[in-house]
Parts: structure tokens; C-alpha cells; sequence
């Protein structure tokens, strides 16, 4: 590997070896981008991978909120503006009871890279605080939301820094910050938030956004090996937003999702999650706050694995889309055991590096990485600021049909930057390396920052 990159990634396991997230993804990232740092020696010159793996600006806030028996509680508030190069920072906010620094930051590098990748003109960042939002009312979540924004308003903006939803952030919470927001600013400046409720200035699709965009990934990836999604099963894990996305167009399409994962475990549906009245269960089993898959089988009356995951079921497609290293080296052996041809990354890093490297190296396997797979959402968040700022509302087909665009694009965009630089059928590379290149050049022509 290259020496300077190597020294880069040294520096940050030496620097950040108490957030292991952080050093994940960037040996990740890192560990593809040695061949463009081969062929432009003046990126070494200019330091543009130690610039890179510090964020330009982050910051804690403390958040203070009333809960409904009167008693005070004291969270951490954290945002972490990332890197600007190409735009406004742009990146949800992650309201979990285990955030810490290790895991905003991770989720910003990946970030900058993914929102690269769009080819739409936004920068990175991420945030969010340890809040836990399990068995808060109404009140006590509009109540935090409202400190929240108290504390984070004069740093954001719709030309500055523009956050949305992520795990425990929907619209009900996107809904609180923005009213607190506008009270404090006194304008209605509704491009400081994506994931708006439509009668205030949200984009249709944008719910449907990063589960329609992974499946339009995998549309591109099936056709280049010949084949159709009509009839595809998919193992998927989560019954979050995203996973309800995937599940929806998967239905659409003719493919069904088998299976779905919470904290208790997961389910197999072997008619798959493709009716109306399932699809639509998912959303009512997150509002309920229980966060059970169990909720599922009980109500379709199909089986329920305790305390599993649901990587031993056999499937055409596995598409992980619940949370940060979901898979490890132990669940790819089983992966590969059951000869599945495609794996496709839906949540952020869902993968462990050593997992992500032994499924890269299996023959005949292809691997798709999350930083374009789910990009659909981050770029349909980019058209509602569009939308926002053009003060009109786009036709739900005019917003799919952008973002099936956009996604065929980073297909073709990642495909593209792997055979430049003859790395052959590469996804997880091409990704990488194309995000990687349009970040480069932009900093390169900005001088030192
Ligand atoms: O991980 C992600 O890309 C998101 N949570 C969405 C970010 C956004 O700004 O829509």
C-alpha cells in the first residue's frame, strides 16, 4: 500500500483508538484510494488525507429537557460538520441511547463520501445525542427536540448546514425541530431541515427515498449479471424506515423481502412483506415504540427466531438494513455457506472490515457497498432543499423518477471509477474512489482549509 496512505491510516488508530468505528470506516474508505493517490502525487503534496480524516468543526451542546413527572435530565447534543468542500454539510441526526463521539464521527466520514457520491452539491456531517427516545411521550420527545434545536440553531441553516433524520429522528422529530427552529430565527427558512412533513415543505418520496433507492442499486446490479428482480427473495434485517422502503419497491417490483429483524430477534415470512396491510404494519410496529419484531409474527401469525439474526435464511439477495456491524466474519462464512449471490449494504457500515474483505474475495459473489446503496435518501433530501428553495412542490413521480436517475448514476459512477483505475468489477472500490476523486479535486482547488 502506498506509504503515505498507510501513515494516514496509522495516525488515526493511533489517534482515535477509543472509537473504533471511526477507525473502521476510514480504513475502509482509505484502504480503496490507494491507486488515485498513485496517480496524483500532488494530493500527498497537499496533505489531502490528514485534511480529510479531521472534521473541519465539531461540537457538543448540552440538552436539558423536563420529562412529564417534572424531573430534569441532562443528554449530550453533538454535531460534527465534517467537510464542506462540495456544499452545505448535509447528514442526519442520530437520537440513540449509544451515541458518542465514535459513532457521529464515523457515520460523518461515511457521509461526505455517500453525499460525494450523489453528485449533488452537499457536503458531509452527521449528529444527534445519547437521548434514548424507548417510552418517551409525545411531550418529552418535543420537549428535548425543542432544547435540542434551542442549543443548535445559530450553526446551522439552509446555506450552511442542513441536518435530517436517522435512527430515532423521523418526522414527528424533524417536525419539532423545525417549529422550534422558526421560533427562534423568526423566518421561515424551511431548507434548514430535510424529512419535513409535507404541509410544511417536505418532498413526497423522501420517506420511501433510501429503501426505493437500494432496491433501483439492486436493479442495476442484477441486470448486469443477467437477470431480473421479478422473484427474487431478499433477507433483509431492521423494520425501521429503511427497511420498509426496500419492502415496498421490492413488492412493486415483483420481489419479495423474507425476512426482518429487531432487538428481540427476527421473523421469517416465507409469503414474504409484500401486501398493503403488511407493508404498512411496519410503520405502525416504529410509532408503537415497543421496538419488537415479535409485534410481526404475532399479528401474521408467521415464525419468530429469539434472539437470532436472520443470516442463516436461504434468499436470492441479503440486504442488511438495521444498524452498524450487523454482520460479522461468523454470519459471512454462513452468508457463503448458502451460496447467495448478491450482498447488498443498506444501514450505514453494516459490516464488519474483516467480514466486508472475506465476501469481497468470494468468486462469483457481488458486493455492494452502503455508501451508494443507500444514497437514495441523502439525494432525495437534496432535492426537497430544491424544492425548498424554488418555494414549489414536485410531482411524487418527478421525485422518483429523479431518484432513479440519481441511483442508476452512482451505479454507473462507481462501475466506472473501479475500471479507471483497473481494479475491474469492483463496487465497494468504485464507490469509494468516485467519492474520493470529487472531494479531492474540490479541496485541491480551494486551497488550504
Ligand atoms: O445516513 C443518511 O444518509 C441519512 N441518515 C440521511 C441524511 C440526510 O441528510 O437525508
Amino acid at each position: 500500500m502506498n506509504a503515505y496512505l498507510q501513515s494516514v491510516i496509522e495516525n488515526v488508530k493511533k489517534k482515535h483508538g477509543n472509537e473504533p468505528e471511526f477507525v473502521q470506516t476510514v480504513e475502509e474508505v482509505l484502504s480503496s484510494v490507494g491507486p488515485v493517490i498513485d496517480r496524483h502525487p500532488e494530493y500527498e503534496k497537499l496533505d489531502l488525507l490528514n485534511r480529510m480524516v479531521e472534521p473541519e468543526r465539531m461540537f457538543t451542546f448540552r440538552v436539558v429537557w423536563m420529562d412529564d413527572e417534572g424531573k430534569y435530565h441532562t443528554n449530550i447534543g453533538y454535531r460534527f460538520q465534517f467537510n464542506g468542500a462540495i456544499g452545505p454539510y448535509k447528514g442526519g441526526l442520530r437520537f440513540q441511547k449509544n451515541v458518542y463521539p465514535g459513532i457521529i464521527k464515523f457515520l460523518g466520514f461515511e457521509q461526505v463520501f455517500k453525499n460525494a457520491l450523489t453528485g449533488l452539491p452537499i457536503g458531509g456531517a452527521k449528529g444527534g445525542s445519547d437521548f434514548d427516545p424507548a417510552g418517551k411521550s409525545d411531550a418529552e420527545i418535543m420537549r428535548f427536540c425543542q432544547s435540542f434545536m434551542t442549543a443548535l440553531y445559530r450553526y446551522i441553516g439552509p446555506d450552511v448546514d442542513v441536518p435530517a433524520g436517522d435512527m430515532g429522528v423521523g418526522s414527528r422529530e424533524i417536525g419539532y425541530l423545525y417549529g422550534q427552529y422558526r421560533r427562534l430565527k423568526g423566518t421561515f427558512e424551511n431548507g434548514v431541515l430535510t424529512g419535513k412533513g409535507m404541509s410544511y415543505g417536505g418532498s413526497l418520496i423522501r420517506p420511501e427515498a433510501t429503501g426505493y433507492g437500494a432496491v433501483y442499486y439492486l436493479q442495476n446490479v442484477l441486470e448486469h449479471e443477467g437477470e431480473s428482480i421479478k422473484g427474487k427473495t431478499i433477507a433483509a434485517s431492521g423494520f425501521g424506515n429503511v427497511a420498509w422502503g426496500v419492502c415496498k419497491k421490492a413488492a412493486q417490483l415483483g420481489a419479495k423481502v423474507v425476512t426482518l429483524s429487531g432487538p428481540d430477534g427476527y421473523i421469517y415470512d416465507k409469503d414474504g412483506v409484500v401486501t398493503d396491510e403488511k407493508i404498512n404494519y411496519l410503520l405502525e410496529m416504529r410509532s408503537s415504540g415497543h421496538d419488537k419484531v415479535k409485534d410481526y409474527a404475532d399479528k401474521f401469525g408467521v415464525e419468530f427466531f429469539p434472539g437470532k439474526k436472520p443470516w442463516t435464511v436461504k434468499a436470492d439477495v441479503v440486504m442488511p438494513s438495521a444498524m452498524q456491524n450487523d454482520v460479522h466474519m461468523e454470519e459471512a462464512k454462513q452468508i457463503v455457506a448458502n451460496n447467495i449471490k448478491y450482498y447488498i449494504e443498506v444501514a450505514n457500515m453494516p459490516t464488519t472490515n474483516d467480514a466486508l474483505n472475506f465476501l469481497r474475495q468470494q468468486k462469483g459473489m457481488i458486493v455492494a457497498p452502503s455508501k451508494a446503496v443507500n444514497a437514495g435518501g441523502v439525494a432525495t433530501s437534496a432535492l426537497e432543499m430544491a424544492q425548498n428553495s424554488e418555494r414549489l412542490v414536485w410531482t411524487k413521480d418527478d421525485v422518483d423518477e429523479h431518484l432513479h436517475h440519481i441511483m442508476n448514476t452512482i451505479y454507473k459512477m462507481s462501475v466506472d471509477a473501479a475500471e479507471k483505475y483497473d481494479l475491474g468489477y469492483d463496487l465497494v472500490a468504485g464507490a469509494n474512489i468516485a467519492g474520493f476523486e470529487r472531494i479531492a479535486e474540490a479541496m485541491k482547488e480551494q486551497g488550504i482549509f
